[in-house]
């Protein structure tokens, strides 16, 4: 199947690498945003997503004058469907976004078009939610237009090039649906691409990341008894992993972002009575910002009135996405006890997490401080010289919830560093 014109709904983290980089590849694409300020932001030349690469990539989209943007979509060839998929309090999937996209859909549907749909749902979506919704057009689906499930399975900070190399996996309503998908894809991916039907499609994807979830929590409580045996974590993993079917991840302040700490949810609202090991493994990560709180306060030997300088926000190392991370738990879980607390993140110096104050820079958040927290190892704070930290701050109390200090270097500047999973400094 060939395709000249395709529309992007949703503009995003996925939706507008996605978009542009059709549009780079030569098809006419129309970015659909229902958000007037992003298609405002865009249209003015800016883009509202930090990602590295994605500026210039959406510049050059424009500039082949291949990309539109546009709060409506348009009848195309193909539509791609790169909607959030969030979690509401009570752990539930919030489709409304792909609900409403499909909707907006349904008037420009034509015979012989593509839908596929990227965001991260839960199984049977596209066959139980999406189908039926797109058929109010008059058209079934599998039979007069091809409809596919595609994951994105992207690593925010690396975006642009896992959009292309990564394989994907594209599964159809149908084969003929799977087989138009692939023609769409092939359009820019170099990855391979493999075939399957929808509802594997999706389940693939919330494999992935309850497999990674469920690695994450095995790290984190593997802290949790290190801590009781005083045993060093870091060590003891580093050593297991050196066994050749054994790769155990790093623990750390707890699993942020909007995918790991979201997806396994889908799987567990789906069927919880076969999914009690994801639920628990999610329960155990969420847990792991409390346990890093009570690390520091047993380092300190109490919260109250202390003052802490509280390193990193975002949800992981070298990125600014603030959403659903653990170090912003952890700074508030600080304050709420009682700690006058700092932040800074070099990626976001403006953000601060509640009942917390953010510094411009790293001197201003050291200075006076009577501990130091390391809550995200961006390069920058990992590279923190133990002895400029010894100048600015007040007390010698450090601590390493991310395993990336090392102890002798803070030692030696007369530092007290405490680290998870790890036995308390002597003395
Ligand atoms: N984390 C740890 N220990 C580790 C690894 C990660 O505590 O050893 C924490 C991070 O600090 C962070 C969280 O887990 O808070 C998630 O970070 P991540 O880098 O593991 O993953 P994401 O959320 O940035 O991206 C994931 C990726 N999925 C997998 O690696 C299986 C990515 O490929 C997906 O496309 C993305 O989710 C998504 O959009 O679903």
């Amino acid at each position: 199947m060939e395709f000249h014109k395709i529309c992007v709904l949703g503009l995003g983290y996925i939706g507008l690498p996605t978009a542009s980089t059709f549009a780079t590849h030569g098809l006419s694409v129309v970015g659909v945003d229902v958000n007037r300020r992003v298609v405002d932001v865009l249209r003015d030349g800016q883009v509202h997503i930090q990602e590295p690469g994605l500026r210039d990539l959406v510049q050059a989209a424009f500039q082949s004058g291949n990309l539109l943007v546009s709060q409506e979509p348009q009848p195309a060839d193909a539509f791609v469907l790169a909607v959030p998929t969030p979690i509401l309090a009570d752990k539930r999937a919030d489709m409304h976004f792909v609900t409403a996209a499909a909707e907006a859909i349904v008037p420009v549907l034509r015979r012989g078009n593509l839908v596929v749909l990227e965001s991260t749902s839960p199984p049977r979506t596209t066959t139980d939610l999406l189908a039926p919704i797109l058929e109010r057009s008059g058209l079934r689906a599998g039979e007069d237009f091809y409809l596919c499930y595609s994951p994105e399975r992207v690593l925010p900070g690396q975006i642009l090039r896992e959009l292309v190399e990564n394989a994907r996996v594209i599964g159809g309503v149908n084969p003929a649906s799977a087989e138009a998908g692939r023609d769409l894809y092939q359009v820019f991916v170099r990855g391979e691409i493999h075939l399957t039907d929808a509802t594997t499609a999706e389940m693939v994807k919330l494999m992935e990341n309850t497999f990674r979830d469920g690695n994450i929590a095995l790290a984190n409580e593997f802290a949790r008894l290190a801590d009781r045996f005083d045993v060093d974590v870091w060590q003891a993993i580093a050593l297991a992993n050196l066994h050749p079917r054994v790769n155990i991840l790093r623990p750390g302040p707890g699993v942020g972002g909007h995918c790991i700490g979201v997806d396994p949810w889908f799987l567990v609202e789906a069927a919880p009575q076969s999914a009690q090991l994801i639920r628990q493994a999610r329960q155990v990560n969420d847990a792991q910002p409390e346990f890093c709180v009570e690390l520091v306060e047993r380092a300190l030997g109490g919260l109250s009135d202390k003052t802490v300088a509280a390193l990193g926000l975002t949800y992981k190392p070298e990125v600014d996405d603030l959403r659903e991370s653990p170090a912003i738990a952890v700074a508030q879980g600080l304050a709420q006890r009682g700690a006058r607390v700092t932040t800074f993140d070099p990626f976001v110096p403006q953000a601060t997490a509640p009942g917390c104050t953010a510094a411009p820079d790293l001197q201003t958040a050291l200075t006076g401080a009577e501990a130091i927290v390391l809550l995200v190892d961006h390069s920058q704070l990992r590279q923190l010289d133990p002895r400029q930290a010894a100048a600015w701050a007040k007390g010698r109390v450090a601590v390493d919830l991310r395993g990336v200090w090392r102890a002798a270097d803070w030692q030696a500047a007369g530092f007290q560093l405490h680290r998870l999973g790890a036995p308390p400094p002597a003395g």
